[in-house]
């Protein structure tokens, strides 16, 4: 051969190395997200967070709303392997029944990042990294906060409490309950009553505090796993010709801005915080994960409490 052919040959194949590397460089990161819905307020600025920042990270999101069915994320899963995402995200609507389409995942060279949620999986290297609140801890902080203010009222005899559960199996509707009952078990006075599940949603914690008011006149608090049925509640509190807030007693978690608007109208006593903005924290996994960079296998986000009379204060800056 030529010496000017073995040249343009050696010439064409740099070029090609190079053409590829930087293809490679440019070729955008491709993100498959499962959501699990839009009950709430809270899923709903999760969302537009994990848009927004996939947006702003040049990141190319494929996002799924699954209806808060667990078989419509396995399917969604099962879509992003198929389409050879780089990473699979999602927010899973309870604990358990997540094994065959994880390994399914690893066997696909796919890593996965749960957001927002656990899992309950043996083989702990199905997921990458969990990132998202404590929710024992958030359960516990709606107790203690609910001590103090029975204190300050000076209410020290029998305290019956309602309790509106979370979406049943999830992360935290398990854990919210664990946390606050650990607090409860210090003080005998204070007694859960009835406890259902409202699925996170308005309709259904207003339907299930219509049914506790119609069995039970001599509720003094309400212990709701999230704002939402908080807010539904209210609703038929104020329908069977009660004070919201006054008469009951209302707890509950997420820090959304319906729960603030409640607060700074006196219907709701204390919201704690669960921040839905884990999108900027998500992109930025992504983008360490394909730089081969190691995660923590834990990322908690951090969070406060919001009693009624801080409410007004901290409203303005409220980012969800
Ligand atoms: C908590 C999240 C919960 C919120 C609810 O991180 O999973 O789901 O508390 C939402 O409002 O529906």
């Amino acid at each position: 051969m030529m010496f000017s052919s073995k040249l343009a040959l050696a010439l064409a194949s740099c070029m090609l190395v190079l053409t590829t590397s930087a293809a490679a460089a440019q070729k955008k990161i491709t993100l498959g997200f499962s959501q699990i819905g839009a009950e709430s307020e809270w899923r709903t600025a999760n969302s537009e967070s994990i848009k927004a920042a996939a947006k702003d990270a040049g990141i190319d999101l494929k996002f799924s709303d699954a209806q808060q069915k667990q078989e419509n994320q396995i399917k969604a899963i099962r879509s992003f392997i198929a389409q050879r995402v780089d990473v699979i995200a999602f927010s899973p609507v309870v604990e358990s029944g997540w094994e065959t389409v994880l390994r399914e995942a690893k066997a696909a060279k796919i890593p996965v990042i749960l957001s927002d949620r656990a899992v309950d999986v043996k083989d702990t290297s199905l997921w990458v990294t969990f990132m998202g609140s404590d929710f024992v801890e958030e359960g516990r902080r709606a107790g203690n906060w609910l001590v103090g203010d029975l204190k300050q009222k000076g209410m020290n005899g029998p305290v019956n409490i309602v309790e509106l559960q979370g979406t049943v199996g999830s992360a935290p509707a398990i854990d919210r309950k664990k946390g606050f009952e650990e607090v409860l078990a210090k003080y005998p006075n204070l007694k859960i009553t009835r406890s259902q599940t409202g699925d996170f949603t308005r309709a259904k914690g207003k339907e299930v505090m219509e049914a506790f008011l119609k069995a039970d006149k001599n509720i003094n608090v309400l212990f709701a796993h999230n704002d939402d049925m908080a807010i539904g509640a209210i609703q038929a509190i104020e329908a069977a010709g009660l004070k919201p807030g006054k008469d009951i007693i209302i707890v509950s978690i997420d820090g959304v801005k319906g729960a603030f608007e409640a607060m700074m109208a006196g219907k709701l006593n204390c919201s704690v915080e669960c921040s839905p903005l884990l999108g900027p924290q998500l992109m930025a996994a992504v983008k360490d994960l394909k730089a081969g960079k190691t995660l923590e296998k834990r990322i908690v986000t951090k969070e406060g409490v919001f009693p009624a009379e801080s409410a007004a204060a901290a409203f303005p800056t409220r980012k969800y």
